[in-house]
């Protein structure tokens, strides 16, 4: 017998969970300038209090990923700061980001760079980021590179891709069974020639050679204008290497807009690919999924709400796709009814069912509005104005 679409809806939430980014909450901008808020957490306890405020409204998102340099500037020593605050503020530590550049010294990249001292930096920033993992018992480390270059001619694309495969490799060997490494991939920005890892093959080819614990991050918003992104999800679940998400929307390029807010049918078939997956193969595949979403306009804490609830939205909506009917339309090659599989979980209205979930769960029913009315926006804003309004804007 089939599930009713509230059970569907009920048992797709329980089995979801969305890590929040730090950085999230901090005072972000554009290629031209900082835009400062008043209620932004410029500290790691800020951050941590602002992600425990979303997971206490939501219900769905215990842990924060962490980006080294911004919110262990020193390392190992933050590990316990980083323990206390998390505890305080009811979340966990989530994925661990190493920071490979910022630092003035990744100029010309980082493991990929042609200074033998810089890629050992770079390398070692890595293994101490292992270890932070190790401590705070989470389980990945999540790599984005820079690296790259800007003029044809300058660099040794091979040469630096040997580089890479031997430092992840090293990576590879510093951490315990229970980690992994997560590869992301983006085709430009900041390098506008060639960037090291710039698709989900090198990406691919890079976690094979790093090792078994090795698999790919799939950022929604690296990738070029109409790329079939759950083709390449569809892709790395079949070779067991897809190891997580990077969440958010683009209409140009990296643009970190709030998930859904240009494309929320693009996030469904991805969640669609996923969840087919599941159903063919009886098997829940291990997926990270993260938020990567930098909010420069919208307030930081609403738009993550927003974003948690999308998200939701449309993994429910997922759930609602009739699998047998879709396979046997797809052997057919019932290609109106096939696709009209998915369109009908799409367009169902799932938001009586989530605020369904949410009140058994004890969690508020409009987390938005449950937001607006606990008075913490207007409690960090009083205590964190004057500093925000002190701090550095400029683009040059
Ligand atoms: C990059 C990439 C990384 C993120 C940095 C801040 O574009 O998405 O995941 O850590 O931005
Ligand atoms: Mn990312
Ligand atoms: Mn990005």
């Amino acid at each position: 017998m089939r599930q009713t679409q509230s059970e569907a809806v009920f048992s797709a939430l329980e089995a979801f969970r969305i890590e929040l980014p730090s950085w999230g909450f901090a005072n972000t901008g554009t290629r031209f300038g900082k835009f400062t808020q008043a209620a932004a957490a410029s500290t790691l306890a800020e951050k941590l209090s602002d992600a425990g405020q979303v997971h206490a409204l939501t219900g769905v998102c215990p842990t924060v990923a962490l980006h080294v340099l911004w919110d262990l500037p020193n390392g190992l020593a933050d590990v316990p700061e980083v323990e206390a605050g998390a505890k305080r503020y009811g979340v966990r530590a989530g994925s661990i980001n190493p920071n490979l550049f910022q630092d003035q010294q990744y100029k010309h990249g980082s493991l990929g760079n042609p200074d033998a001292d810089i890629r050992r930096a770079a390398l070692a920033h890595i293994l101490d980021s292992v270890e932070i993992g190790r401590r705070l018992d989470n389980r990945d480390i999540s790599l984005w590179f820079a690296d790259g270059s800007n003029y044809p001619g300058t660099q040794n694309m091979r040469r630096r891709k040997r580089w890479f495969a031997e430092a992840l490799q090293a990576a590879h060997r510093q951490m315990d069974d229970a980690q992994r490494l997560l590869v992301e991939y983006k085709p430009f920005e900041p390098a506008f020639y060639h960037t090291d890892i710039a698709d989900w093959g090198m990406a691919l080819e890079f976690s094979r050679l790093a090792g078994p614990r090795a698999k790919v991050l799939v950022d929604t918003g690296h990738h070029y204008q109409s790329q079939n992104i759950e083709q390449i999800v569809a892709w790395l679940l079949d070779l067991d290497m897809l190891g997580g998400f990077h969440f958010n929307d683009r209409r140009y390029a990296d643009d970190d807009l709030t998930l859904g807010s240009i494309d929320p049918y693009q996030i469904f078939r991805i969640f669609h690919e996923i969840r087919f997956f599941e159903w063919e193969t009886g098997s829940r595949p291990d997926i990270a999924y993260m938020v990567d979403q930098s909010h420069n306009l919208k307030g930081k804490i609403e738009a993550m709400i927003q974003t948690v609830t999308t998200a939701q939205e449309l993994w429910a909506k997922s759930a609602l796709v009739d699998h047998r009917k879709l396979a046997t339309a797809q052997e057919r090659s019932e290609l109106v009814d096939a696709e009209n599989c998915l369109k009908d979980a799409f367009s169902t209205d799932v938001r009586p069912a989530i605020a369904e979930w949410s009140r058994s769960r004890g969690l508020p029913t409009d987390p938005l509005k449950a937001f607006r009315e606990s008075g913490y926006l207007e409690r960090i804003t009083g205590e964190r104005a004057e500093r925000n309004a002190a701090s550095v804007t400029t683009y040059a």
